[in-house]
């Protein structure tokens, strides 16, 4: 009788044991490392692209020295030009950004829910010079939490205003739809 409820109390320990020890995993799984940040590039119906800090390593780079409107001195940033990054969701270049695509737009979203538009075609080097980057590094060091881990760097616009900070997402739509 005595062993009958010796083994009841282990069992209970254990149990106890297994629910304390799920919910810690689950508490430490729940914690998203700082690399899992994604950037999501949508055109559209097509599936979107989900890019890591790693994916965007991989592809060709751009380095642009620039002076931050809001700051003094050159900043080097280097990242992947967001035409680049359009184009591999369908967005066209050169000869092909006629018609309808000009009146397509792309909405920059950040973490903190900061939005701002620029339309496809100042995006496009054929059309204007403005060299927009999705930046991961400046001056050689990765972004801080308050800038990155990506940001629009926008060296033609006069002001830092749509530098976007902590950017999550690139979403293209046409005008009127
Ligand atoms: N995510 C995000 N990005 C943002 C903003 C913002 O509020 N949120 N403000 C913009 C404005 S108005 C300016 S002037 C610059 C300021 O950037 P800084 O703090 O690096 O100088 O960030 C731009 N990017
Ligand atoms: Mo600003």
């Amino acid at each position: 009788m005595k062993k009958a409820h010796l083994s009841a109390d282990l069992i209970a320990a254990a149990v106890i044991c297994l629910v304390l020890a799920y919910g810690l995993a689950r508490r430490s799984s729940a914690q998203v490392p700082s690399n899992s940040a994604r950037l999501k590039i949508a055109n559209g119906t097509a599936t979107p692209l989900e890019l890591s800090a790693a994916d965007l390593k991989g592809m060709p780079r751009t380095t642009l020295k620039t002076v931050n409107p809001h700051g003094q001195k050159p900043e080097v940033y280097e990242g992947v030009a967001i035409q680049q990054l359009l184009h591999r969701v369908g967005v066209p270049d050169g000869e092909n950004m006629r018609g309808a695509v000009l009146s397509s737009y792309v909405v920059a979203e950040a973490s903190d829910g900061y939005r701002v538009v620029f339309s496809l075609a100042e995006l496009d080097p054929g059309i204007l010079d403005s060299e927009v980057i999705v930046a991961d590094t400046m001056d050689g060091a990765p972004l801080d939490e308050k800038h990155g881990p990506f940001q629009l760097v926008v060296p033609h616009d006069k002001r830092a205003a749509r530098w976007v900070r902590m950017l999550k997402s690139l979403t293209v739509s046409q005008a009127g739809k």
